[in-house]
């Protein structure tokens, strides 16, 4: 049924070898089958228009893939679908510094729009540990969050004009650029997050601001997880943060043993916070740091020196999931209202120790937007299937204690295929109703991405 392809693209534009199938078919999950039928690369929104026309005529349904960094299974292919990659839509289209804003392809690479935004002396502040991989059109698709939301906000709000081809061949230019616009429904937020259910983002216009003050960065060893939140606020009414993140001593372990390095602190912290912050603003954190000691919620605290010493310590905690992949770990990525992080980390950590005294629980997150990640690391010598079994057993009763708090199943990984069968604990069956509907709009064949984030 692919061979349809062959109308819209030409022969480099296809790859359907067993090798090109298992790489773009999947993201960094690993436990969902990879089964895509044709991968494809458009080099154009003229060739997306056309792919999703012969789509809607063939009954071919199509994946949207960019940097594949994802975590739920948002854009693996386990169904012969075609995989459609914007690995060739990689082109900053232009840049209008009255605006500050910067068209690019969906296939841009975020760290090359951030080196993009330096050229221009400007800065785009979207950050994670992907940023190497990850492209635009998903990090949008997924509305990104990352390291330094508390002062950046997400993905979302760096968007301001988005040009998306819609699951029936549409081709729609949403805000174009601009600040004010209140002529109705804004149909670019529609699509920010939307996995990929509803169309092809295949450009967008992307704002970038001044750049920061060189930053510090602070690492403290904490002695209770409430009293990482009474830091945040200590140092949050004190100066602006620009990162406030946190790991266990067990994240720690495996970090600086998978990278070989320094632990931070002569001694060991059951917590630990990392904090970024203008240079200027460094008496002011000290200030904050004494308070914190006198309150004994601090027990010890580095401060960088450096630039180096500074992205050293950022390793302590950006390196923490890469460190625990060979764990092949049982994921979670919840969020709640900050005011409610102490008792919630202590009901859920309460509960997974209850069902699994055995096993390994690596705590960490960003604590500064309210988002936790709780990985359970398989034991050697278990069983993936038998481990992953185990751990759904409680997942809804995680997912249960995140309904009652008003939380979100995911705060920042998506929905994708891990969470799809869970998403009624953060949404309401209205809500739900709405999702589909809108979902039937926009995509009435049902091509985008079928499966993923609704059941269909
Ligand atoms: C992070 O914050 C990423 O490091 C990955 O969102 C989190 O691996 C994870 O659970
Ligand atoms: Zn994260």
């Amino acid at each position: 049924m692919t061979q349809a392809l062959d109308e819209c693209l030409s022969p480099k534009q296809i790859r359907r070898d067993a090798d090109s199938l298992q790489h773009w078919g999947v993201d960094w999950t690993r436990s969902f089958p990879v089964a895509p039928s044709a991968v494809v690369f458009p080099d154009s929104t003229d060739d997306v228009v056309r792919l999703v026309q012969l789509a809607n005529r063939e009954g071919l349904s199509l994946v949207p893939s960019g940097g594949r960094t994802g975590l739920s299974g948002g854009a693996v292919a386990s169904d012969g679908e075609v995989v459609v990659s914007f690995d060739r839509m990689d082109r900053v289209l232009g840049f209008e510094p009255a605006d500050r804003l910067v068209t690019c392809q969906a296939g841009v690479v975020t760290q090359a729009l951030q080196a993009y935004a330096a050229e221009q002396g400007l800065f785009y502040p979207v950050d994670f540990a992907s940023s190497g991989s990850s492209q635009i059109g998903g990090n949008i698709a997924t509305n990104a969050g990352g390291i330094k939301v508390i002062r950046y906000g997400l993905t979302r709000d760096w968007v301001a004009g988005l040009r998306v081809v819609t699951g029936s061949g549409a081709l729609i230019d949403c805000n174009h650029g601009l600040i004010k616009n209140a002529t109705g429904y804004d149909l670019r937020h529609l699509f920010v997050g939307s996995e990929g259910t509803l169309g092809f983002i295949v450009e967008a216009d992307i704002r970038l601001t001044t750049p920061p003050e060189p930053q510090l960065v602070m690492v403290l060893g904490v002695n209770r997880f409430r009293d990482v939140l009474a830091v945040l606020g200590c140092f949050q009414n004190a100066l602006t943060l620009t990162a406030f993140e946190f790991f266990s001593e067990l994240a720690l372990q495996k970090v600086t043993a998978h990278r070989g390095l320094a632990r931070p602190l002569a001694g060991e912290a059951p917590f630990y916070a990392l904090l970024e912050f203008d240079e200027s603003a460094v008496e002011l954190a000290a200030e904050a740091f004494e308070a914190c000691l006198a309150e004994g919620w601090v027990q010890d605290g580095v401060l960088s020196q450096s630039q180096a010493q500074a992205a050293n310590l950022w390793q302590l905690r950006e390196g923490i999931s890469e460190s625990i992949a060979g764990y092949t770990p049982y994921k979670n990525d919840l969020a709640v209202r900050i005011s409610q992080m102490p008792d919630f980390l202590d009901e859920v950590d309460a509960l997974v120790q209850e069902s699994y005294p055995d096993f390994e629980v690596c705590w960490y997150g960003h604590i500064g937007d309210g988002n936790l990640h709780l990985n359970i690391l398989k034991p050697q010598g278990l069983a993936a299937e038998a481990f992953f079994q185990r751990c759904h057993e409680i997942s809804p009763r995680i997912f249960e204690r995140v309904a009652f708090r008003n939380g979100s199943i995911s705060a920042e990984h998506g929905v994708g295929l891990l969470k799809r069968d869970f998403l009624s604990y953060s949404r309401s069956s209205e809500e739900l109703a709405v999702m589909e509907a809108l979902k039937q709009v926009l995509d009435p064949g049902q091509i985008m991405n079928p499966g993923k984030l609704l059941r269909r």
